[in-house]
Parts: structure tokens; sequence; C-alpha cells
């Protein structure tokens, strides 16, 4: 039913159509337009609604291809390798194969939509169709093992300097992988790793940015924590040229990250950070420790300063501000 509507307002582009004549045309209820327009909506495309003259199609979403993607490029090994999926059950799992099957480091698989998405502890990830950046990279580092939590905080920095650079909001990492507009999350990042006899094989480092998702487009328990780039910006956003820039900032700081470890990427974290100053409380699987965060130590743990004035050092877990 929402195929032949569509195709009915695409054929008619500057047309309005009012509900009571979908109702007629498609033998439908009332109810069951509006349903009907709210699921074009959440597949990106938008309505204007004008009492007494019914909706128009105002936007259509805009469709990530390979070849403008490619374009846009500025790197030499990040993002050469392109996979594209307009939906998937997650990037995580098709990166993955594709590594297992020989993907060089860098590939990349990019979805329009994910049917299950996923964070940390497998916590669903909401990633609704072509409103979304929702992509993992597969990463083959040569350190050890002990050393992966370093990979997240590098590809958080990466992504916020990135978003600084396209869009003109003010964001901030939340340690370790959240990145923030005010106290809502707008991106989220999950590396996967893969060893053997303690040898490191692959990361498959995940990225999903909610950049032109509507309030609407938010399932509740969701709503109130999260927000998007074109919420936040009120603008949408070209998300071509972001994956571009954060696919830049992330080769750029990898390399910095092979040649001079991870001073330059703590330093950067800890600028961008809205962790450190703050009185937090951190549930780790050994239950929770309270206090200000200090900063990170050189194994990407952060530090935090008690009342009781000790410092203790958190590895893994979920951050709430006091
Ligand atoms: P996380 O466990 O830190 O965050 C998960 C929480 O984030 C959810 O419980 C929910 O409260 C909130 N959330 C869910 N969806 C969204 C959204 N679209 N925008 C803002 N907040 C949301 C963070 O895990 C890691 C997420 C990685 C997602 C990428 S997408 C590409 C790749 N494929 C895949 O399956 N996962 C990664």
């Amino acid at each position: 039913m929402s195929d032949r509507l569509l195709e009915w307002f695409q054929n008619h582009p500057d047309e309005y159509i009012s509900g009571e004549e979908i109702s007629k045309e498609w033998n439908i209820s009332r109810t069951a337009v509006w349903k009907q327009i709210n699921r074009l909506r959440a597949k990106g495309y938008d309505f204007e609604a004008v009492p007494k003259l019914g909706y128009r199609l105002i936007q259509q979403p805009t469709r990530l291809d390979e070849r403008t993607l490619l374009l846009k490029l500025k790197t030499s090994r990040f993002g050469r390798q392109l996979r594209i999926r307009s939906k998937t059950e997650s990037t995580q799992n098709e990166a993955l194969s594709w590594a297992k099957e020989g993907a060089q480091e860098g590939a990349l698989v990019l979805a329009e939509e994910q049917t299950s998405g996923r964070g940390r502890q497998n916590r669903p990830w909401h990633s609704p169709p072509g409103k979304g950046i929702w992509m993992s990279m597969v990463l083959k580092p040569k350190i050890p093992l002990q050393f992966t939590p370093h990979l997240t905080l590098l590809t958080v920095v990466a992504v916020c300097r990135a978003i600084k650079r396209v869009v003109p909001v003010d964001v901030g990492i939340k340690w370790p992988n959240d990145l923030l507009v005010g106290e809502r999350k707008i991106c989220g990042i999950l590396l996967e790793s893969f060893a053997e006899d303690e040898r490191l094989l692959s990361v498959i480092a995940g990225i999903g940015i909610s950049v032109n998702l509507d309030e609407q487009d938010y399932p509740e328990g969701i709503k109130d924590k999260a927000t998007s780039l074109k919420i936040a910006s009120g603008k949408e956003i070209d998300r071509a040229t972001l994956v571009a820039e954060i696919l830049y900032e992330w080769e750029q700081l990898y390399q910095l990250y092979e040649e001079q470890g991870f001073g330059p990427v703590r330093t950067l974290w800890e600028a961008q950070s809205i962790t450190i100053g703050r009185t937090i409380s951190v549930n780790t699987p050994y239950g929770e420790v309270n206090g200000v965060a200090q900063g990170l130590d050189e194994s990407g743990a952060l530090v935090l300063l008690g009342r009781d004035g000790q410092y203790r050092k958190v590895f893994s877990g979920d951050v709430h501000f006091l």
C-alpha cells in the first residue's frame, strides 16, 4: 500500500492530496492513511500537511551511493573497499564476514537500515532507514590485545572532530564511547575484537550516528535520551560528506597512533571530553565507582578521585553524571 501511495506522490510532485481523497481512492480508513504517511516519514520521506489541502511530498531520502562517496573520499586506505547495503541485520556482522573472507584494513560496510543494530552488551541500536550513518570498518592493528580500548577512544575522537567540521553543534565525548549534544546521545561506537592465542586478528569498529532523524523517528525509551544532528543544528546534513570527513580524521589519527602511540589520542580525547572534571558514577562489572573524573591513564582507563581521596581506575562501564 505505502509503495503505491508513494508512487502517486512521486508522479505528482507539486500536488496536494487530502486524507479523504486517499481514503476513497485506496479504500482505507482515515486512520490507515495517517499510518501510511507516518510509515513513509519513518523511511525518510517528508510531507507538508496543510489543512483543507492535504499532504504534499516535499522531500525524499537521499541515498548513500558508492560513486558519490568515493568521489568525496580524501583517504588512502579507509573506505577504499566499500559495500553499501540498503538493509542488513548489522553492519558489524557483514564487516566480520568480509574480514574472514580477506577484506583489507579499511574495508567499510555502510547500511541504510539495520534490523538488528547493536550497542554494547547487546543493547539494541535503533537504525531506521535513510537517516543515519550506520557503518562498520575492518581494522587490523598491530598492537597487543590489551591496547584495544585505545582504538575505541581514537575512533570517538575522530568522529567528534569530523562532526565539528561539518555541523555547527557543540558535541562532546562521554567516556568511553558516546558523543553527546547537551545530555543527549547522538552517536555510539562499538568495537568488537577477534583474537587467536592472545594475538589480535581484526577489530570491527562500528559507528552509529543519528544524523537526520526527526523526533518522531525515535521509539519510546530512547526519545528522551537521544537526539540527532538535524534536530540539534536545525538543518539536514549530507551524510556522504560526513562519512568522508570521519574517514579522513580517522585515518589521520590512526596513522598518528601507529607512529606515536596513545599519547596524542589521549590529549585530543581529553580536550573534547565532557566527562573530565565532573562528578560521576560508573557502573562497572565489579560494582559502582563514584568520584570526580580526572583523565585517562596510558591504557585508556578513566581515573577517578573519590571523596576518600583515593584514585581509582575504571576500564569499562556506563557513566552517569551526578
Ligand atoms: P551503547 O550500549 O553505549 O548504547 C546503546 C544505547 O543507546 C541504547 O540502549 C539506547 O539508549 C541508545 N540508542 C539506541 N539507538 C540510538 C540512536 N539511534 N541514537 C541515539 N541513541 C541511541 C553504543 O552502544 C554503540 C552503538 C553502535 C552502533 C553501530 S551502528 C553500526 C554498527 N552496527 C551495529 O550493529 N552496531 C554498530
